[in-house]
């Protein structure tokens, strides 16, 4: 067991780490504040190789399997918990999917724009109707000679205002529920397709989000990813390593917020002493150091366990469960800290105490993912369920 990084992984954290201290952190707050798709900057993260981590190298990616990914997450999302969901949704809900799924044609299409930040792409399973329960969608998508005709509408598509291409998710054969289901790769500007931006996030606003409409939107046959009926399998297949992502981003975020408070309480006096000589406060941060590095070791567990082949569902939902509800908690603590100063722009913690939020929400709530480690836990219990279910 080796708890240390590789010569090349250090050199990609240092390298990771400078780019985002000098090009995000300092327009971290701004970008917050308009509340607009950060184009220049997701430009920067592509000339420095970012969009092509793990993926493919004939199609732009830089290979290398997927901790190194995991390490640049967690940098980008101290500086900007925005941008790491926009690098996010690219590489590893879109890119993923592309290069483990795609034909060898939707991959020279696709893939080889994405790795390079050419195409930008989003991520479409959510549904009015259908959050946590995604094998429930109802987006439809009938065959028509040689095309596949959607009909219906996905929410919350991170990325999908500005995106040029979508992989959508929609269902063949609803009486076959998570087996109907078949993913697309959709082209922006197809006709039947209308975007509409929402706007007014609490927190990683400057990644911008879409509903998206189909309304008779032909996808060429062409253009389905994976085999008919393997859609809600992909999903899973994609969303259980991009789950790591998420816990990257939550230690990313509570490390930001934790070395926030320790430099304050270095600074700011109450009572004639600083607030680090209060025990009250030392203590805090004790809780707070030991919830970060907690979270990041089962992170980089979860990384190692997909890296050599090994299972890793149950442990991607239990660092992402935990990462996040750690980001939370040590983003209050933070808060706390900063006392009035905290609750205002002007600090750094309040963005970072938005900001957590959603990682206990994306990619599977918290809930979710305790239902994926009982499962794990309940084998048999989960099974009598599922037979149950179908009968
Ligand atoms: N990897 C591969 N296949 C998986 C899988 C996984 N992690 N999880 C489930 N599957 C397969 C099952 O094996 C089953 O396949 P078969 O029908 O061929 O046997 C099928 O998918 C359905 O599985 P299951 O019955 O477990 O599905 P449920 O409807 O009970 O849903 C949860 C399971 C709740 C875990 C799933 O719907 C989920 O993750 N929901 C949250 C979705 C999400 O993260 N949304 C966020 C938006 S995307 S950013």
């Amino acid at each position: 067991m080796d708890f240390s990084f590789t010569e090349e992984q250090k050199i990609l954290q240092r390298m990771v780490r400078d780019f985002a201290t000098r090009e995000l952190e300092p327009i971290a707050r701004r970008l917050d504040e308009v509340e607009e798709f950060p184009h220049e900057s997701v430009r920067k993260m592509a000339d420095i190789g970012l969009l092509g981590m793990g993926l493919d190298p004939a199609y732009g990616g830089s290979g290398g399997g997927f901790t190194p990914f995991i390490i640049a997450m967690e940098e980008i999302s101290r500086a900007s918990a925005a941008m790491s969901t926009i690098l996010s949704v690219q590489v590893s809900l879109c890119g993923q999917p592309l290069d483990r799924f795609g034909t060898k044609e939707q991959k020279e299409r696709y893939l080889s724009f994405l790795t390079q930040g050419k195409k930008l792409a989003a991520f479409a399973l959510s549904e009015p109707n259908a959050g946590s329960d995604a094998a429930s969608i109802e987006t439809t998508a009938t065959r028509k000679g040689e095309t596949y005709v959607l009909q219906g509408s996905k929410v919350f598509i991170s990325c999908g205002d500005v995106a040029d291409i979508y992989i959508v998710f929609a269902v063949q054969e609803r009486v076959k529920k998570a087996r109907g289901i078949t993913a697309f790769i959709l082209e922006r500007g197809t006709p039947g397709l209308k975007v509409k931006k929402q706007g007014g996030k609490l927190g990683i606003r400057a990644s911008t989000t879409a509903e998206l409409l189909f309304d008779d939107c032909r996808v060429p046959l062409e253009n389905r990813l994976g085999e008919e009926g393997a859609g809600f399998r992909i999903a899973m297949q994609i969303i259980d390593p991009s789950r790591i992502g998420v816990a990257a981003q939550a230690v990313g975020i509570a490390q930001a917020a934790l070395d926030a408070s320790v430099s304050y309480a270095q600074q700011r006096r109450q009572f004639g002493k600083l607030l680090g000589e209060f025990q009250a406060i030392q203590w805090m941060l004790a809780d707070m150091a030991t919830q970060v590095d907690a979270a990041r070791l089962l992170m980089y567990r979860a990384a190692d366990l997909k890296d050599r082949g090994l299972p890793f569902s149950k442990e991607s939902a239990m660092a992402k469960v935990f990462a996040s509800e750690a980001a939370m908690a040590v983003a209050v603590k933070a808060v706390q800290i900063y006392g009035g100063y905290g609750y205002f722009q002007e600090s750094p913690v309040e963005r970072y105490f938005r900001d957590a939020k959603i990682t206990e929400i994306y990619e599977g709530t918290s809930e979710v993912q305790r239902m994926v480690i009982s499962r794990n836990l309940l084998p048999e219990i989960f099974k009598r369920e599922r037979e149950d279910k179908s009968v």
